[in-house]
């Protein structure tokens, strides 16, 4: 809530609200900062990718009576360019929230205060602050979810093949080599790989699931009637960070994710 300052707070507290204002605009138009620069806290921080990471910038409130407020902008690092205006409160705070979005490095995050000039009328920088957080990955992706789903029977032969994944992945590594097809050989006792696909993500922004179409080469064959497939994505697939996949992460090392299916008629 902002305080009403015309209210009756009596003369001495107007009086100040007029000089500061009066002082303010001098040392804007001197191109001089008020003092108190504002602070941004913390000054420093790290955290895993994704999460949220609040800043509070503190400015003494007698000193910027009128409607203060906060602009925070990340100026450089993964989230560059996220941005709001804050009012500031009664105690001179202004608290500012925003979530990575997913890719490590450092954010630079500054606050530039302002306030309302009543004798020129027009917004008074006060000043700013800047602080920064570093975003670090150390999750290996994993698959999160699977069609044809695992073990699942009476498959549709047309079917194509997708994996979700629990992150953002690099779409350079959902290739044919990392999101691969095979076929169950009873003559042969053995998995034959099938290596007529197209694989790639599904959506353009970010790559959060994979797609295989078998038959590439052509898309009116099918699967093999009553037969078992195999589809593996291994774990040469990674995350925006350069994190491999790792499906157990019970086990040392990193796991591919495999699973199998049978069609129907
Ligand atoms: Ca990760
Ligand atoms: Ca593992």
């Amino acid at each position: 809530m902002r305080t009403n300052y015309k209210g009756d707070r009596g003369m001495t507290r107007r009086f100040s609200v007029l000089l500061a204002a009066v002082a303010a605009l001098l040392l804007a138009a001197a191109g001089t900062s008020w003092a108190g620069v504002a602070i941004v806290s913390p000054s420093t921080a790290t955290k895993q990718v994704y999460s949220q990471h609040t800043v509070t910038v503190h400015y003494p409130r007698e000193e910027i009576p009128y409607f203060p407020y906060a602009v925070f902008t990340i100026t450089s690092g993964p989230d560059q360019g996220l941005h709001q205006s804050v009012m500031i409160d009664d105690n001179g705070d202004a608290t500012y929230t925003f979530t990575n979005g997913g890719k490590a490095g450092q954010d630079t995050i500054r606050a530039d205060v302002s306030s309302y000039g009543i004798a020129c009328q027009c917004r008074v920088f006060a000043g700013s602050g800047s602080a920064t957080v570093t975003f670090t990955d150390s999750t290996a992706p994993k698959v999160t979810s699977v069609t044809p789903s695992v073990l699942d029977f009476q498959v549709a032969r047309g079917t194509n093949l997708t994996a979700a994944f629990s992150e953002k992945m690099d779409p350079a590594t959902i290739t044919t080599s990392t999101f691969k097809l095979f076929k169950w050989s009873q003559k042969g006792q053995t998995w034959q790989r099938i290596y007529d696909t197209n694989v790639g993500c599904v959506g353009t922004s970010s790559c959060t699931q994979a797609r295989l179409d078998p038959f590439a080469s052509d898309p009116s064959k099918v699967l093999q009637a009553n037969a078992k497939y195999k589809a593996v994505v291994a774990t040469a697939a990674e995350d925006i960070n350069g994190n491999a996949l790792d499906q157990d992460t019970s086990k040392s090392g990193n796991q591919p994710m495999a699973w199998t299916f049978t069609t129907g008629d």
